[in-house]
């Protein structure tokens, strides 16, 4: 694996928060071989699918390669000049407060620290904001009203020293996979109890021993009743009490709740409770169940209350822990990028911070109050009040709650600018100026996952044309208008230096944050610099927090917060009876940019979907593969039906990633209304109402193709595969001439044509073909057509012209859809190998076909579709 080529170089899996390490060995032509790090502490050699898959998202194809001005490619010099005059103008005419920037916790610590200092320090306004406003505000919230600053207590070794893991919201399994893999070889040696709070059935409750499927946005209701069993059975830890105030407040609200709002009956609450009450290493895991959420702050501070009450906090094995989603959500965070923040976890509106922060960054001008969030943030750029806007490395037009909302205020927006690394996304096609910039594998930096470990993504590949580092560009900009000084930066590593020297006075003023013993490093030891946890001061490295009881409010006391149950802001009622929860799928990232361009990811679900219940399903009269029409009062998406016990009565899921690129009906935030949580202007993103009808469409087609298809259906969704392209499509308008669409499709207008028509039936099959070597196959169908797809998207660019019979030939078996992505082996080749008899069990699975055995992310897939196999046919 290692033998060969230009040596293997460190880095940084660009995806989640875990932060895992990989080995990157270029190949010397644009191409990289990647492998797990088996040194690196997040993940000790360990990938998931999506990090295994890096290698096959790293073409240039997709790629902006110079910056545009109004769509056409312009040079660096007159771009930048360009934005860094409308910048100053808008500000020269209508003030600081005019213009914005919208930044990604995908951006390294360094970029992300030049676009929180121009903002801030030099345009003098607060209005920077990121997505992390829709991920992690409610936990920075929550961790500020209880402990005074932002902090991560504990680390990732305390997973493998609890003896209960709760995940509150979080499935670990398909979000966080490595960890979840690290969580269950935890449990292997140790026996772990693993408690899963989901309004949902998910990947992460197959090796659980408990699934509390509690109504959505209940969770308030369930921590309450836990502090209060934990208070009525003396099991508050009195000395550690002494480090927090507030408690006799919490439990008086919390007695206030009725624990019936969560829907589950009393003995699991009591269950759940006593398995709590009897385990001291407890951590609690949350993520966007918990944080997206009207009442988010509140959830966030209910967990907190538990374990604060109880002295599990900061100790091995035990702590409340906020799973990070973004690479560098966690140094987005510690660098200032929310609209309420200084750098280094200093506080905006604290003047004597601000003025240190001021006087460190020479800065003429700082804000004194915090700048829009997200939500506000787009609606003053739709009512004209920020007049200038610049993105980076974020697609909010599909991302944002009230997605069309948002979408239409960007375009309308006087001047936008995007960053990105490709021209093809929602939110870049409305830019007035688009900046390539360079991609994970061409950029030097740093990010902080989860548990406080700063690591290196390094340079490996050239970038292509002008693409450029997005701290540069913004560096630059910073220097055309006129800040030369502040923005001199040549290399990221004089920006760390600067920030790790910033974060000594934060240090000063007793903060967590301090990093710096780095103040120093020169290029050669930031070339070098090793995974280390935070902070990394002359005295202290790493380590856990809170043990000793030191909190950092003036008192040095946590606080234990008065919270109660809040229901969602969005009523379900007789015009949108059910209620939409959104999330994510296993191999697919955020809007799909990157791992949309792998056939192997692309396997895993292939189409966007709603889950419904049975019960409901059969009261709507939908049967599975049907198209249904979701509509809820800000929008509308056609999405394929999953009927699934999964989910509850009542009840529906859709995944995020569909875009007007993949899938212009499935652009889920069309949905979901942007009512936010008060106190950390998160959005509600898993909480929206809706109504379901079927679509009733008059045809339903399948298309595989070689290249890119002209889609242009009432609905479509595209997908790569193995050999090009596959795509659903239906219509609501009959079409006569199936041969002249299929040409249009293909964009194939003299292909030499096979064609089986039945018009009786109003169905037909069309394959074109160039010289015998298939272009694409079309089939359509009055009704979702039953075909053999996983085989048919191997047809393109072969010589099987007889596909159209849609049957694998008899020697070729039909894999089924695909399973695990890592080995590319399918369902049906999992079942076959189960029944006939030889391979039982996951593991023997493994043994027999590979299949789990690599990244471990689909086991729980394979352990549920062997519970499928009727035992009959399983032992026979
Ligand atoms: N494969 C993959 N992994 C990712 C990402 C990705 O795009 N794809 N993105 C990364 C990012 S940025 C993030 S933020 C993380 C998110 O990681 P997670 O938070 O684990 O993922 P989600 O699927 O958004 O939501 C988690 C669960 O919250 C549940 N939920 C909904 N409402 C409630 C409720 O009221 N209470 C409770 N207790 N649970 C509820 C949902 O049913 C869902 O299963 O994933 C990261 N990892
Ligand atoms: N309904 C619903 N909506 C949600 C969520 C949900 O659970 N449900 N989750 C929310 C959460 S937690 C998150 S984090 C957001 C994520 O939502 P987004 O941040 O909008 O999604 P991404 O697809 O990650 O967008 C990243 C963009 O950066 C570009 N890019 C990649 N590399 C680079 C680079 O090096 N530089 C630059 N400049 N650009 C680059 C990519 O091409 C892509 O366009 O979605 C939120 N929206
Ligand atoms: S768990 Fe997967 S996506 Fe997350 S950092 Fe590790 S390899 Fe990347
Ligand atoms: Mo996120």
């Amino acid at each position: 694996m290692d033998g060969g080529g230009l040596p293997e170089i460190r880095s940084t899996c660009p995806y989640c928060g875990v932060g895992c390490g990989v080995l990157l060995r270029p190949d010397g032509q644009g191409g990289l071989a990647v492998r797990g790090d088996p040194e690196h502490p997040a993940s000790f050699g360990r990938l998931c699918s999506k990090g295994s898959a890096l290698a096959e998202t790293t073409g240039l194809q997709h790629r902006l390669r110079a910056p545009q001005v109004n769509g056409q490619d312009a040079g660096w010099d007159e771009t930048l000049q360009l934005v860094a005059d409308r910048f100053s103008d808008t500000i020269a005419t209508h003030g600081p407060d005019s213009v914005a920037f919208y930044v990604s916790g995908q951006l390294l610590t360094e970029d992300y620290y030049v676009a929180n200092k121009l903002m801030k320090g030099f345009i003098g306004s607060a209005n920077i904001d990121t997505n992390s406003r829709l991920c992690m505000a409610s936990s920075v919230a929550g961790h500020k009203r209880a402990f005074g600053t932002d902090t991560v207590p504990g680390t990732y070794e305390d997973l493998d020293e609890a003896d209960l893991v709760v995940l509150v919201g979080s499935n670990l399994a398909w979000c966080h996979p490595v960890l979840y893999q690290r969580l269950l070889a935890a449990r292997k040696t140790r026996g772990t109890k693993i408690v899963v709070i989901d309004p949902r059935r998910t990947a992460s409750c197959d090796g659980a021993d408990m699934h509390l499927a509690l109504q959505p946005g209940s969770d308030v209701a369930l921590f309450n009743r836990l502090l209060v069993t934990l208070a009525d059975a003396g099991k508050l830890d009195e000395a550690y009490g002494a480090h927090t105030q507030g408690l006799a407040s919490a439990l008086t609200a919390a007695r206030r709740d009725d624990p019936a709002v969560t829907g589950l009956c009393p003995e699991e609450i009591a269950t759940f409770c006593a398995l709590w009450m009897q385990t001291e290493k407890v951590v609690t895991i949350y993520s966007q169940g918990v944080n997206q959420s009207t009442s988010g702050a509140d959830k966030v501070n209910a967990i907190l209350n538990c374990h604060l009450a109880t002295g599990r906090i900061g100790k091995p094995g035990m702590g409340p822990f906020s799973v990070t989603g973004q690479p560098n959500a966690m140094g987005g965070r510690e660098v200032g990028g929310l609209a309420n923040m200084l750098a280094c976890h200093l506080d905006l509106e604290n003047a004597d911070h601000r003025a240190a922060v001021q006087d460190f960054w020479q800065a003429p001008a700082m804000p004194k109050a915090a700048g829009l969030k997200a939500v506000d943030m787009f609606r003053a750029v739709e009512n004209g009040q920020i007049k200038a806007l610049w993105i980076i490395h974020t697609n909010p037009a599909v991302s944002m709650p009230e997605a069309d909302r948002v979408r239409a205020a960007i375009a309308n927006c006087a001047f936008t600018v995007v960053s990105d690394i490709t021209g093809q996304t929602d939110t870049a096609r409305l830019a007035d100026v688009l900046l390539p910039a360079t991609a994970w594998a061409e950029k030097d930096g740093t990010v902080t996952n989860s548990d406080r470990t700063i690591s290196r993504q390094r340079s490996v590949l050239a970038a292509p044309g002008q693409a450029r580092p997005d701290w540069d560009i913004l560096a630059e900009v910073g220097r055309r208008m006129g800040h030369d000084r502040a923005f001199s930066y040549t290399h990221p590593a004089e920006i760390f230096r600067e920030y790790a020297a910033l974060s000594g006075l934060a240090g000063r003023f007793g903060r967590d944050f301090d990093i710096s013993a780095f103040a120093d490093l020169d290029a050669a030891a930031y070339a070098a610099l090793a995974p280390t946890r935070w902070p990394v001061t002359k005295t202290r490295q790493g380590g856990r927090f809170f043990a000793d009881g030191h909190f950092f409010h003036d008192d040095a006391k946590a606080r234990i917060l008065p919270v109660t149950y809040r229901p969602p802001a969005a009523k379900t009622g007789p015009r949108y009876p059910f209620r939409l929860n959104t999330g994510r799928l296993r191999d697919q990232w955020h809007t799909m940019t990157r791992t949309a361009l792998s056939p192997r990811l692309s396997a895993h679900l292939p189409e966007p979907f709603v889950d419904i219940h049975p019960d409901d399903a059969a009261r709507l009269t939908l049967a599975a593969a049907d198209l249904v029409t979701l509509s809820s009062p800000t929008g509308r998406a056609i999405l394929r039906a999953r009927i699934t016990e999964t989910v509850q009565p009542g009840q529906v899921f859709a995944s995020m990633h569909w875009t007007g690129e993949t899938a212009p009906c499935a652009r889920i935030d069309t949905l979901v209304a942007a009512a936010t949580d008060p106190v950390s202007g998160q959005p509600e993103s898993k909480a929206s109402v809706v109504a379901l009808a079927r679509f009733d469409a008059a045809w339903y087609g399948f298309a595989v193709s070689a290249r890119p298809m002209s889609l242009s259906s009432d609905y479509w969704a595209q997908a790569r595969s193995a050999r090009g392209y596959r795509a659903e499509l239906a219509g609501t308008t009959p079409v006569t001439d199936w041969e002249t669409e299929a040409r249009k499709l293909f964009s194939a207008p003299e292909a030499e044509a096979i064609s089986i028509i039945d018009a009786g039936r109003a169905s037909a099959r069309i394959l074109l073909h160039d010289k015998g070597v298939v272009l694409g196959a079309l089939f359509v169908a009055p009704s979702p057509v039953a075909l053999k797809r996983d085989y048919l998207a191997t047809v393109p660019g072969t010589d099987r012209i007889d596909a159209l019979s849609g049957r694998p030939p008899a020697d070729m078996p039909d894999p089924g859809p695909v399973l695990c992505s890592c080995l590319g082996i399918g369902i049906n080749t999992i079942r076959e190998a189960a029944s006939t008899g030889t391979a039982l069990t996951v593991d023997a699975i493994g043994e027999a076909l590979g299949a789990g055995t690599n990244c471990g992310s689909c086991r729980p897939e394979i352990a549920a579709l062997l519970q499928t196999i009727p035992r009959k046919e399983a032992a026979e």
